[in-house]
């Protein structure tokens, strides 16, 4: 008999053996364990190390799962569990008198002694030192019946987000399963086994320093403690057995010869998302008990079937088939080694895709108090990898690139709020380095929980001028997306306030266009062709763009709100000032404003920010600014197709958006490369761990989420506009732009477009067959194609240009759209 059969069947009597005694119990047990689909995560070995465990999460509360035989493991996080305090007198109060010097030594083109003083008289005053950390361990130590291991399996159902475990000892079968509910704000673990009263453990709660483990009665056990700083936490651990015994340990629970298992963990911190308050909101006991008491006074099938409703709604509204599903039968690891060049199973590319927005469920649910960090929601540690936190010159942003594309809009909600909390930081922020009569907010390079928004402490990194000003893309792309003129309303006083900023900071340069200084392009240094190597300057590309970007939107937003005309008017005037983007002398977009890309030691530097105005901006277009375009081709060629996990995902972005299909296939294949490595490396080791998290390496989760943005983008773009008959912008909706030829069937159905549409499309021989337009608020529309289309009851006229089938529909036509090739 097969393993896998052997395995079904002592499944199988595991729940029918669970079935029988009461009648409380359903379907406690997935009998699928063991039939793959696509969405599944499995392994036949327990996770060794972190990388290998299985992250699960219900927004604000995760753990990653280790899956033991004799021992099981939950390392746990809460969202909001930040060491230190907030630093609100980071700002140097006198940088603005600086500003002047530092403007005019640049000018000057002295880019040492601008990097000097910049340094001096420009970073932050105090050390940035809190982390995002770990909130602790779950551990379970198991007295196992004597007898052989065997049957070893253990998966994530990412259909499902339980994930599941189960082997045999001896002739007993065990099987656990373990959900993050948030619903009910709480982790379940259920343990099963076909033997009664084999199931004996000691379960513990753990944390590397600050904490305090209290009995709270014969099943419960409490671990209360601080960051080190404000930050008060509580985590609260029940067992509910049937069968045998459980009764106090040394500072721990002891279950004897039970039947079955479930414990329920709730927990949570005293941060409130409140400036004002410094964050610092009332103890958590009270919130968690209560969640415990809830909790705990449901039957698991309750939380469990009320867990999966929640996370499916979510999670189903896109789904995703590449190829053929033969190989979801082999394990993950080994179709992770196995991937190559993508061809032979398109299906893991879906399954990494589908992973990604399962990330961001279980790290951004809308009641989220802090937004998906750079780990998400997942991190081991108390110093963790360049603390976790919100870097917005590069992986805040980056995050949430998929939230709207792949239906996912509520979860966006999180990062919106966060940024509309930087407006009062920010100010002070805008005041101290520009001066006391500076309007509006901004802040820089990076962020935290406790709201930073000084700048950080040394070039290269540290002094960046467009973290506000690209946060506020989010603030406009969730209106695009859902064309909600009520949130819309709300969030325009921040966009203003950022571009009132900028409006009133920006400086001329030599040829009257307007530029910010000092300007920085994301960590990257240059070297004049005077042979001088600097970071600073004035009017790099990346920020020139944002400015563009936001002022862009916001008149957007105006003109949609029918509000603020004269502000509209004098940002169209400072929009269409900025200084146009520069094509250097190898063809490429020039990063600086010196055309000094050539003289780089550093030629395949990670950050390729200054393409921001391809991705994701929209200011260049492979069909709207061909010159341009083709420059920002040029740049990724001299760039190279390798980096860290995020900056492959980027490229992967950039090469869809230039309609190049195969080109950004090939940097997702050179994303799935397999790799164990944890260290810190910053150039060309990208790749994916294990549980398929995305490698920088160490692990950080931008690249899993660029990655589904830049697989989004090439099967869908609808970044480009065009006047409607009324005058109002409206969008193009491109259909399959950059399909790869690897991909040469597949369906991708619920993906969402900017104007309120949602759409489903079905290609064969790498040709779209058909779709489905769905338009919720009726705009009217484009539709692009590089294949005629017929549209059902339609009879539209039929524009070919620049290679491309092109109809426009209006909105008195209709809501929904059925599309078939000609
Ligand atoms: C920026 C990047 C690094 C890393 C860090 C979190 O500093 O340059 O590569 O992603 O953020």
């Amino acid at each position: 008999m097969s393993k896998q059969i052997t395995l079904q069947i002592a499944l199988l009597s595991i729940i029918l053996m669970t079935l029988l005694p009461t009648t409380s119990r359903s379907q406690p047990i997935d009998p699928k364990q063991n039939i793959k689909s696509n969405n599944v995560l499995w392994y036949t070995q327990p996770a060794k190390r972190w990388e290998e465990a299985l992250p699960i999460g219900n927004g604000r509360f995760g753990a990653m799962i280790f899956c033991g035989v004799e021992s099981e493991k939950l390392q746990l996080n809460e969202i909001t569990v930040w060491s230190g305090n907030p630093q609100t007198n980071a700002d140097r109060p006198d940088a603005y008198k600086y500003l002047d010097t530092i403007r005019r030594t640049i000018r000057a083109a002295d880019y040492k002694s601008a990097e000097q003083l910049t340094n001096k008289y420009f970073t932050s005053k105090a050390p940035y030192n809190s982390s995002y950390q770990t909130l602790g361990n779950l551990t379970l130590d198991f007295k196992l019946p004597v007898g052989k291991i065997s049957n070893y399996e253990r998966s994530l159902d990412i259909d499902q987000a339980i994930a599941k475990v189960s082997y045999s000892v001896g002739d007993v079968n065990f099987y656990r399963e373990t959900f993050a509910s948030n619903p009910d704000k709480a982790i379940l673990q259920k343990l099963m086994s076909s033997k009664k009263g084999s199931i004996s453990f000691k379960l513990a709660l753990s944390r590397i320093e600050n904490a305090k483990i209290q009995q709270l009665s014969s099943n419960k056990l409490m671990m209360t403690g601080n960051t080190g700083g404000s930050l008060e936490f509580e985590v609260q651990v029940e067992i509910i057995n049937k069968g045998g015994s459980v009764k106090n340990g040394d500072l721990s629970l002891v279950v004897e010869g039970a039947d079955e298992v479930t414990i329920i963990m709730t927990a949570g911190t005293s941060y409130i998302l409140d400036y004002a308050k410094e964050f610092k909101g009332e103890s958590p006991h009270k919130l968690v008990s209560k969640q415990l008491i809830n909790a705990s006074s449901k039957a698991y099938n309750t939380l469990r079937a009320d867990h999966v409703m929640e996370y499916q709604k979510y999670f189903r509204r896109v789904t995703f088939q590449l190829g053929d599903l033969t190989k979801s039968n082999k394990p993950t690891l080994e179709r992770l080694k196995d991937y190559g060049d993508g061809k032979s199973d398109p299906a893991f590319a879906s399954l990494f895709y589908q992973y990604g927005r399962y990330l961001l469920i279980s790290s951004s649910r809308p009641d989220n108090l802090l937004p998906s960090n750079s780990q998400g929601l997942w991190g081991d540690g108390l110093d963790l990898p360049w603390k976790s936190d919100y870097k917005s010159n590069i992986n805040y942003q980056m995050n949430y690139w998929l939230a709207e594309q792949t239906n996912l809009s509520e979860l966006h909600l999180p990062m919106l709020r966060f940024t509309q909390s930087l407006v009062v930081p920010g100010s002070k922020t805008a005041k101290a380095y520009y001066g006391p009569n500076t309007p509006g907010w901004f802040y820089g390079y990076t962020t935290n929980g406790w709201g930073w928004t000084s700048p950080g402490s040394s070039l290269p990194w540290g002094v960046f001028a467009g973290g506000s000003g690209w946060a506020c893309q989010h603030l406009w792309e969730h209106y695009a997306f859902t064309g909600d003129k009520k949130y819309l309303a709300k969030i325009y006083p921040v966009l203003k306030g950022a571009a009132e900023f900028y409006i009133a900071t920006l400086i001329q340069d030599r040829n009257g266009n307007l530029i910010t200084s000092p300007s920085t392009s994301p960590e990257n240094n240059f070297i004049t062709d005077a042979k001088i190597k600097s970071s600073v300057t004035e009017g790099a590309t990346m920020e020139k763009s944002i400015v563009w970007d936001l002022l862009n939107n916001l008149i957007q937003a105006s003109t949609s709100l029918g509000i603020d005309a004269d502000f509209r008017n004098k940002a169209v005037l400072v929009r269409d000032k900025i200084s146009p983007l520069k094509i250097g002398k190898d063809g490429q977009l020039q990063e600086w404003n010196g055309d000094w890309d050539l003289n780089s030691d550093d030629p395949n530097h990670r950050h390729v920010s200054h393409l921001f105005a391809l991705h994701p901006g929209k200011q260049i277009t492979a069909i709207g600014t061909p010159e341009l375009a083709a420059a920002a081709k040029r740049t990724l060629q001299l760039r190279g197709d390798d980096g860290t996990g995020w900056s492959i995902a980027w490229k992967e972005n950039f090469w869809a958006r230039l309609r190049n299909g195969d080109h950004a296939h090939k940097l997702l294949s050179n994303q799935l490369r397999y790799t164990d490595e944890t260290k810190t490396i910053m150039a060309d080791a990208g790749g994916t761990y294990a549980n398929l998290f995305d490698a920088h390496p160490p692990f950080q989760i931008d690249g899993n989420f660029g990655a589904v943005s830049g697989m989004t983008e090439m099967l869908l773009q609808s970044n480009e506009t065009f006047q409607n008959s009324k005058g109002l912008e409206s969008y193009i909706i491109d259909l399959l732009p950059a399909l790869p030829t690897a991909w040469p069937t597949g369906t991708i159905t619920g993906l969402k477009a900017r104007g309120g549409f949602e759409l489903s499309l079905s290609w064969k021989n790498n040709k779209l067959t058909t779709g489905i337009i769905h338009s919720s608020l009726g705009a009217s529309f484009k539709i692009r194609s590089p294949v005629p289309l017929k549209i059902q009851g339609l009879s539209l006229k039929q524009e070919f240009v620049n290679g491309y089938y092109t109809y426009k529909i209006e909105s008195k036509n209709g809501k929904i759209y059925k599309i078939s090739a000609e």
